[in-house]
């Protein structure tokens, strides 16, 4: 077992790289918390995420700090909730960097105690100040909020551009095919999926019908940079030969990794090996070769000798959604899988299944496997590694959770402030209070119930998970205890600039 007291012991005559694990955070995107074999999916097998989750600590109340990417990225990242900040909603291709340069950040954590540190995979949190020369070095971005290295997708893989960027350059730009991007109007000439639907190779539902990359219609509009352009298929490959390499190159310092995958997000692009292999459609094939490259992934850190000096903490960055906008089986080939687990709702959602997600901490040789029911937030990784470096950081939302979650302690958080799409509720103890929210309940497009309800909702989620039961009448007292609670934690006009929430 984990001695408390050990790791905050410096021994001048250790080598750094003794005393200071390594950290990786691997992070999928839309991965709900019925996902996995490990957290009782019957329909999918996922046995290297399980191996983490048997091996190290499962946890059943760990929370995103909200139902979309943006927001739950910029609290894990800064440890600030997202609700704090207004801009932090889903962001286009377009958008400046969310982040503050001058904010603590995870990565600025680590930099300050020695170690290197690296993002790999998806970004979605803005780059630049305002106008982007894609073709230009792009900054300010992950380099100048602590990734001394990064190699990322700018926003999503249904939007542009469809490139990767390398510590803020496009990666194989040809300079005489430069590129351009715009959310709001077309280039002269450019194909779109509503002018030329024969070049589709996969079919938009709602949404993503402007530029076509590889056959698939994107979300914004984009000329140029062909040579740059990613396989959609082998991004995954791609992503974990860098992780690979990655630790490889930094193994004789300790590092600090974000290696932040796609899957299961849309447009769902399995590589050919998994194509058709979980039954589900994309989707499910996806979520197996996201599993394929974890298990490569830690192979390596084994190989390299570095698995019982690396703390790794998975999770997922909201919850699951089937049909975000493409046609792609989601939906049809679902058979008796449920992505959320028994939760109500689903990415988007004030429901549990929102924000909800498997997250796993695994250190062999250190964590003893266990389950814990502790209520821990990936907002808390900021403040809990600070812990684990011996040093703390001040002025944020994050709590010291390393007990908890090197299995030292089953107390997690009294409470948390979850958020969705604008939306904000409460959790504390066992109980989820919802406050009132106009606009539609049920999202006919996604499928979805994202908990607008007309009338204030209250559950205890330890004894009704699926929260089918609102106790809102029936228990006035813990209904008042917790609206008061919310109110003060969040502030009286909770409810002031919630709107309607458009699919885009
Ligand atoms: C929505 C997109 C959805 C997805 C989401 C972001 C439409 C209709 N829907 O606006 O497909 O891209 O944004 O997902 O465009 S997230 O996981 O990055 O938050
Ligand atoms: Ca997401």
């Amino acid at each position: 077992m984990y001695c408390n007291s050990s790791h905050k012991k410096e021994d001048s005559e250790t080598p750094i790289a003794a005393t200071k694990p390594n950290v990786i955070v691997i992070y999928l995107d839309d991965l709900g918390y019925g996902d996995l074999s490990s957290y009782d999916a019957t329909e999918l097998e996922t046995p290297n995420i399980d191996a983490l989750a048997n091996g190290g600590i499962k946890f059943t109340n760990a929370y995103a700090s909200s139902a979309t990417c943006t927001p739950s990225r910029y609290a894990l990242l800064t440890g600030v909730y997202p609700w704090r900040n207004k801009k932090a909603k889903i962001l286009p291709g377009t958008a400046p960097l969310l982040i503050d340069t001058l904010q603590i950040t995870l990565p600025k954590l680590f930099k300050k105690e020695g170690y290197d540190t690296a993002i790999i995979g998806k970004w979605h949190l803005g780059l630049g100040t305002g106008i982007i020369d894609w073709n230009e070095h792009i900054s300010p971005g992950p380099n100048e909020v602590g990734f001394d290295e990064s190699y990322i997708l700018a926003a999503t893989q249904d939007r542009v551009p469809t490139v990767y960027i390398q510590n803020g350059n496009v990666v194989g730009l040809d300079k005489n095919d430069p590129i351009e991007v715009d959310y709001f109007k077309n280039f002269e000439n450019e194909p779109t999926a509503i002018s030329h639907p024969e070049m589709l190779t996969m079919k938009w539902h709602h949404g993503h019908n402007n530029s076509i990359v590889n056959g698939i219609p994107r979300i914004g509009f984009m000329k140029g940079g062909d040579s740059a352009k990613w396989s959609d298929v082998d991004m995954a490959d791609h992503f974990l030969e860098k992780a690979q390499a990655y630790v490889k190159a930094h193994k004789d310092n300790p590092f600090f990794l974000y290696y932040a995958m796609q899957q299961p997000h849309v447009p769902r692009t399995p590589h050919p090996r998994f194509e058709g292999k979980s039954g589900m459609g994309p989707r499910g094939d996806v979520i197996l070769e996201a599993d394929w490259c974890i298990g490569e992934f830690v192979k390596t850190l084994e190989t390299e000798g570095l698995l019982e000096n690396t703390l790794i903490i998975f999770s997922s960055d909201n919850g699951p959604v089937l049909n975000d906008g493409y046609y792609d089986d989601a939906v049809e080939k679902l058979g008796n899988h449920d992505p959320a687990g028994g939760l109500r709702g689903g990415k988007y959602s004030i429901f549990e299944a929102g924000t909800r997600v498997p997250f796993i901490t695994y250190w062999k040789g250190t964590i003893e496997p266990a389950v814990s029911d502790a209520i821990v937030c990936q907002m808390d990784l900021l403040a809990s590694l600070a812990s684990l470096l011996n040093t703390e950081v001040k002025n944020t939302d994050s709590k010291d959770l390393l007990d908890p979650l090197l299995g030292n302690s089953e107390k997690g958080r009294d409470h948390l402030i979850l958020e969705a799409t604008g939306k904000t509720a409460l959790r504390s103890g066992d109980w989820i209070y919802i406050p009132v929210y106009e606009g539609r309940n049920f999202r006919e497009a996604v499928g979805i119930e994202v908990g607008n309800l007309p009338d204030e909702q209250l559950y205890n989620v330890v004894d009704d998970a699926g929260q089918k039961e609102n106790l809102a009448q029936s228990n006035p007292e813990k209904l008042q205890e917790m609206k008061q609670l919310f109110e003060t934690l969040r502030g009286k006009d909770y409810n002031n600039g919630v709107k309607e929430v458009i699919f885009q």
